[in-house]
């Protein structure tokens, strides 16, 4: 399987997280894409590839235009504002307040584009951000075009970025920016199947109303994990994206088992909508091990993870979203690319 991969993916540098009260180093940290990189070499998934430069009218495409802005701006405003630590927002438009008005203040700015608080942004945010949703574009128009299956070693992740919001360590909404390309180059309807531990918020709101992507998550119950707000079984879309948006909300430390017949529920809905392309959210934050995370797949589960993808027979891309666990991320990710090679394998031996 050919990957993309930008080595611009390392300009993400954050020093601070705010994590349980305290500023620690980030969970999303640039050697989460080297020990990934190492292990798809080591296991010869493929070649790996450096993605075009797409430019901003993809991003455009499901992003607000003054949010791109003051991503673009905010490092050098935080600075000129005299600040010395990472930005990180303080404050909110919460509600009863001004939820309509974009401060001048760069303060006000972080409060008003950003759903959480653990995400800094710092030199080379952007840049990152940018060359991140260039991987999914890469990863996309490759599929696109052979029918192949690829994988987009995306870093920054992006399944939290709302229309114009940032959090969750995401900036740009790559699956979402992928998925309206693949539209745009004339699918009819897209899936996106996250698989992330945590509900792909961002995901959701971009096509909340939309009839032309489906998207369904499997994640931990946000009523008791980020992020919170968002992801709850009731939300199955709007106007004509009713039925469009399913979401699987599970309960800290559920098996392997129940969590796999749950996927086959969220593959049937993808079959019977008929879509022409699957685009995955791979977070593998669903490993026992993940330290934020409660689920309990083993290395092993992701092998049969991929194969079972692979038996849906539609063209497939694969996202780099979360996973923490940062000694077993490469095995984890090469152990579902590889279960998917050979589902495709064992499937044309089938037929
Ligand atoms: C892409 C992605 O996986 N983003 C995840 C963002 C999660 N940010 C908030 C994490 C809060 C973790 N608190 C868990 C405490 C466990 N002891
Ligand atoms: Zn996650």
């Amino acid at each position: 399987m050919l990957t993309f991969y930008s080595a611009d993916s390392r300009l993400r540098q954050a020093r601070t997280e705010l994590h349980d009260g305290t500023l620690v180093a980030p969970f999303e940290c640039p050697e989460r894409v080297d020990l990934v990189l190492k292990q798809l070499r080591l296991s010869g998934l493929g070649e790996i590839r450096a993605p075009s430069a797409y430019g901003l009218a993809p991003v455009l495409a499901v992003h607000d235009k003054d949010y791109v802005t003051f991503l673009a701006n905010c490092w050098e405003a935080w600075l000129a504002a005299g600040h010395e630590g990472e930005a990180i927002p303080n404050i909110w438009p919460a509600r009863r307040m001004r939820g309509d008005h974009i401060p001048h203040a760069i303060s006000g700015q972080l409060g008003y584009y950003a759903l959480a608080a653990e995400t800094s942004i710092s030199a080379g945010t952007f840049e990152a951000a940018m060359a991140s949703k260039d991987v999914a574009l890469g990863a996309v128009e490759y599929t696109l075009q052979t029918g192949e299956p690829s994988f987009g070693l995306c870093r920054p992740p992006g399944h939290h970025a709302a229309y114009d919001q940032f959090g969750g360590y995401c900036f740009f909404n790559n699956a979402a920016i992928a998925a309206q390309r693949a539209l745009e180059s004339g699918k009819r309807r897209v899936a996106i199947l996250d698989v992330d531990f945590h509900h792909g918020n961002g995901t959701q709101q971009i096509f909340y109303r939309r009839d032309d992507v489906l998207f369904i998550s499997l994640h931990g119950d946000p009523e008791v994990t980020f992020p919170y707000y968002l992801g709850y079984a009731d939300e199955g879309g709007e106007g004509k994206g009713e039925g469009f948006n399913i979401n699987y909300p599970l309960p800290h430390g559920t098996s392997v088992a129940t969590w796999m017949a749950t996927l086959e529920q969220a593959l049937a809905k993808i079959q019977a909508a008929g879509c022409e392309l699957l685009i995955v959210s791979l977070g593998v934050d669903i490993f026992e091990n993940d330290p934020i995370s409660a689920f309990t797949f083993t290395s092993e589960d992701f092998t049969n993870l991929g194969q079972r993808l692979a038996q849906a027979g539609l063209p497939s891309v694969f996202l780099m979203e979360g996973g923490y666990a940062v000694d077993e991320i490469g095995v984890n990710v090469s152990n579902v690319l590889h279960g998917f090679e050979q589902g495709v394998e064992n499937g044309s031996e089938q037929s």
